[in-house]
Formats: C-alpha cells, sequence, structure tokens
C-alpha cells in the first residue's frame, strides 16, 4: 500500500485557536481523508509548538509556570481539533520528552558536523514572532510579520550556516516544480530571500529559559524555529543514529501542509536543516492562504476573533467544515462571516443537498413505499445527469491532486445541482399519475438515489457525519471509493426514513 505522510503546521500554544487557524487543520483532514479513501495508508500529523519567549511571558501574566499554560492551551487545541472531526493519527506536543530528547540530539549532530558555530548576535528582534530581523526589512521601522515594535538586543549565540546551503536552497526552488506551492510563493522566496544574499541563522537564545536546552551548553535554549521545524521528524521516529522502521517507512513528508506567513520557514530553513541531517526534502509544501473575518486579518486583540466551537454548536460541524473549505481557494484567501455562513448554509447545504435528499426519499416513499429499483427506462434528459456522475470522480480527483479543495467540492455540488434541476426536467409527480410509466418513474428515482449516493461518497473527506447520515437513510452498503461506478446502487434495497440534514436557518 502507497503511504501518504500529511502535516499541519503545528499551532502555537499561545491562546485557543481561531477559526483561521482551524481552517488548516480542516483542510489538512480533508485531504487525508480522501486520501484514506483512495487506499493510501496515511499518517496524518499535528500538534503544538509550545515553547518560547512569547509563551514564557504569556505564562508568567497569567501566573502560571510555562508548563502548565501549555498544558492548558494544548489541551484547548486539541479539543478544538476533536470537535471539528479531525482524523489525526498523531497529535504532537514540542515539550514530549521523545522530541525534546531528539532535538538535543540533532543540535549536536549539526554542530559536530560544522554547521553550528558560536558567534554573537546583534540585531533587531521581534518578541511576538521570535524573530531577528535587519534595518532593510523592517516595514516603517516595525516587525515585517507582525508590524510590532522591534528591539535592538545583543547576545552570545549558535549560528546555523545557512549562507553555505544558498546555491541549492535557490535551484531547489527555480528547478523543482512542485515543491512550493502556490508557485508564485516561490518567487516571493526568491526575490526577497534568497537573491539578497542569506545571512547564517541564530539557532540558539539566551534571554529566556522556556526551550530545548543546547545539550553542551546550558547557557541557551535552541531556537524556536529549529524546535518546531523538527517535529515532523522527530515524532515518527527519526533519531540520529539509528532512524526507525517507522520513519524509514514514511520520511520523506508526502505534504507539509502550512500557511502563507510562514513558507520562510519552511521553503529556506527547513531544507537547509535536512541537508545538514543528509536527509530528503518533503515532497511538497503547500502555503494555503488565510480565512479572514470580516475581510481582516484575524486576531485576539482585534476583537474580530471567531472559533470554530462556537460556530459548530449552532451550525453544526460539518457545516463549518464546508464552509471554510469552499471560501478559501487555493491561493486567495477566504473570508467568513456570520451572515456569510448563514448564507452559504441555506443555499448550498439546506437548499441543494438536504432538499434533494429529501425530496428524492420522499417520492420514492409516496409512490413506491421506499423501495428502489432500477428498471433501466432512459430517456435523453438523463444523459446529462449520468454522464457528469461518471466523470465527476476523475474530475474530483484532479482537483484534490493538485490541492484545489474548493473546486473539488463545487464539481461534487454541480452534481447536486444537475439532480435537483433533473427532478424539475422530470417531473415525477406527472409520471406517477400514469400507471403505465411506473417502469420510467422507477429508474427516475434510481438515477435521482444514485446520484446522492455518488456524491455522498465524493463528500465523505468533506463532511463525513453527514454522509454517513446519508448512507443510512440510502441503506447502502457500496460506499467505498471502488464503487463508484454509477449502477452500483442495489437493486431492491428499501430506503429508511429520511432526517433533516440541514434546517434552514430563517432571517429574524
Ligand atoms: O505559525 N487563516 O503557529 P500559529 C488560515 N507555531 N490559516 C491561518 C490563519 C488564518 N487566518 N492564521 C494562522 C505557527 N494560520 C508556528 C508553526 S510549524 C513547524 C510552526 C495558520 O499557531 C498559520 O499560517 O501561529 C500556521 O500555518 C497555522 O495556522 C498555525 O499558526
Amino acid at each position: 500500500m502507497e503511504k501518504y505522510y500529511i502535516s499541519t503546521a503545528i499551532a502555537y500554544t499561545s491562546g485557543k485557536p481561531h477559526i483561521g487557524n482551524t481552517y488548516e487543520i480542516i483542510l489538512a483532514d480533508a485531504i487525508a481523508r480522501y486520501k484514506r479513501l483512495k487506499g493510501y495508508d496515511v499518517y496524518f500529523q499535528t500538534g503544538t509548538d509550545e515553547h518560547g519567549e512569547k509563551i514564557e511571558l504569556k505564562a508568567k501574566e497569567q501566573g502560571k509556570t510555562p508548563k502548565e499554560f501549555v498544558d492548558e492551551t494544548a489541551g484547548e487545541v486539541k479539543k478544538i481539533w476533536d470537535v471539528m472531526n479531525i482524523s489525526y493519527d498523531k497529535f504532537i506536543r514540542t515539550t514530549d520528552e521523545v522530541h525534546e530528547k531528539e532535538v538535543q540530539k540533532i543540535f549536536q549532530k549539526m554542530y559536530d558536523k560544522g554547521d553550528i558555530y558560536l558567534g554573537e548576535y546583534s540585531g533587531l528582534y521581534c518578541t511576538d514572532c521570535e524573530a531577528f530581523w535587519t534595518e532593510s526589512q523592517l516595514v516603517d521601522g516595525k516587525c515585517p510579520d507582525c508590524g510590532r515594535e522591534v528591539k535592538l538586543k545583543k547576545e552570545e549565540a549558535y549560528f546555523f550556516k545557512l549562507s553555505k546551503y544558498q546555491d541549492r536552497l535557490q535551484k531547489l526552488l527555480e528547478e523543482n516544480n512542485g515543491f512550493l506551492e502556490p508557485a508564485s510563493r516561490k518567487n516571493e522566496m526568491i526575490n526577497n530571500f534568497i537573491k539578497p544574499g542569506l545571512q547564517d541563522l541564530c539557532v540558539s537564545r539566551t534571554s529566556f529559559t522556556w526551550g530545548i536546552q543546547v545539550p553542551f551548553n546550558n547557557k541557551h535554549v535552541v531556537y524556536v524555529w529549529l524546535d518546531a521545524l523538527t517535529n515532523y521528524i522527530t515524532n515518527i521516529g527519526y533519531d540520529t543514529e539509528q532512524p526507525s522502521d517507522i520513519f524509514n517507512k514514511y520520511w520523506p513528508a508526502d505534504l507539509h501542509l502550512i500557511g502563507k506567513d510562514i513558507v520562510r520557514f519552511h521553503s529556506i530553513y527547513w531544507p537547509a536543516f535536512l541537508w545538514s541531517l543528509d536527509l530528503e526534502l518533503p515532497h511538497k509544501i503547500f502555503g494555503h492562504p488565510w480565512l479572514l473575518s470580516n475581510n481582516d486579518k484575524i486576531g485576539k486583540s482585534r476583537g474580530n476573533a471567531i472559533y470554530a466551537d462556537d460556530l459548530a454548536e449552532k451550525y453544526g460541524v460539518d457545516a463549518v467544515r464546508y464552509y471554510v473549505l469552499h471560501e478559501t481557494p487555493f491561493a486567495n484567501d477566504g473570508n467568513i462571516t456570520t451572515e456569510l455562513l448563514e448564507e452559504r448554509f441555506n443555499s448550498d447545504l439546506a437548499n441543494v443537498l438536504g432538499n434533494l435528499v429529501n425530496r428524492t426519499l420522499a417520492m420514492s416513499k409516496k409512490y413506491f413505499e421506499s423501495k428502489v429499483e432500477n428498471t433501466n427506462v432512459y430517456e435523453s434528459v438523463d444523459d446529462n445527469l449520468i454522464t457528469y456522475a461518471k466523470i465527476l470522480p476523475k474530475l474530483v480527483d484532479e482537483k484534490m491532486d493538485n490541492l484545489r479543495i474548493s473546486d473539488a467540492l463545487e464539481d461534487i455540488f454541480e452534481l447536486l445541482r444537475r439532480s435537483n434541476k433533473y427532478i424539475d426536467d422530470t417531473c415525477p409527480w406527472v409520471l406517477a399519475k400514469d400507471e403505465s410509466l411506473k417502469n420510467r418513474l422507477k429508474t427516475v428515482l434510481y438515477n435521482l438515489l444514485e446520484s446522492i449516493r455518488i456524491s455522498a461518497i465524493l463528500l465523505q473527506p468533506f463532511m463525513p457525519d453527514t454522509t454517513q447520515k446519508i448512507f443510512k437513510m440510502l441503506n447502502t452498503n457500496n460506499t467505498s471509493f471502488d464503487t463508484l461506478e454509477f449502477g452500483n446502487l442495489e437493486n431492491n434495497i428499501v430506503l429508511n426514513e429520511s432526517e433533516i440534514l440541514f434546517n434552514r436557518i430563517e432571517n429574524k
């Protein structure tokens, strides 16, 4: 069985993750579930990034030890991932002992190799992003990433020889098609960071203690990004001396799914670290766009933070999953407001999907006591529906392979839309009045139920609960990808009672 290793960024444990962070995990979950259904041996890893000065300060503000603080916030992250039905195989924490020990070994290995050396750092530092900047990188004198004040800082530090990998990195980004997507981010990396010249990277800190100690100098803790990035290997059994069988099986990762703001760390630092360890690079890094709240960056301090668990309680888990996946296409930021979510809920979930299922089941019940029969009485009006249902799995597969998740959803909904139109075109209530058209009516209903079954199979990765409900109503055992062919809905089954999938939200 072919393996597929997918990871998300590990979330900072600085607070409860908002809907933007949650979008990333839902996206990863949809891809992981899709690959599993396709028959891959999937390993899906996520978790939390728990060290650093920012966390140390936050814990202090709340009168807690850093460990107490991260235990609490990591718990909140995990809770939201679980509420959103995320099928991760492993939730890692950078405070896990396995990880901490291995990071020390990695640091040692890089040092022994001569890729890490002791020097002195003096620079402009952003505490929030834990990053040093040069004067020219600042925007209006402030941190280019978060816009906060930076301060001058001098300290003895260990450096990683990033400059040594300059040419190799440039070549990687210029040549390796598909390593970093969307492709536009490649040019950004080459022009803004690589071409101006890569400086060696400061990989230790002495100004705080909440981190992994440098093994041979306990005044220093390991820079958070070296600590965080290595989670992708330490947790599948990488070891500097003896990598495990699991590591050998799953590495290199097939996809690191991350947000657009941390592409630099993943496409420049991470390959260099891996080369330093003589490891292969991940196959692909996808810097997905962001989800905005009312077209603005989401932030607790901005007062516009929305949380997935609150939304899920009100609209249901699958509706939230559908919304964020649908609204955030491949390269453009998505937007969320309550009004937009409710509009989309009514138009797509209640009207298109819910209505189709309920109308079809209601007609089957009324005309045939819910008994399904394919009598094969076709008419030309069926072509539009059946032809599309037949090519749909391929369309979806292409979109999923190219990480066009929102487009894949659109393609599936197109079958549901065509099915609704098919009801209007075939007018089953007219057919029902004429006894001689009974067999035609049976075929019409069969075609509709079959389109629903095929849509539901393909919708599983996106809306796992809803699709299970649909399968139950259809009373079908043919729910796997290898039953996607049109005509596989069992003959002579009896449908179960229908239930309302999505209750329209009425505006008060
Ligand atoms: O960056 N929309 O953690 P983080 C979509 N610990 N995605 C968003 C988003 C938004 N509005 N806001 C944030 C970190 N994200 C590091 C990662 S990985 C080795 C270390 C994404 O909690 C963001 O781009 O700030 C990142 O991929 C993820 O959420 C976690 O962000």
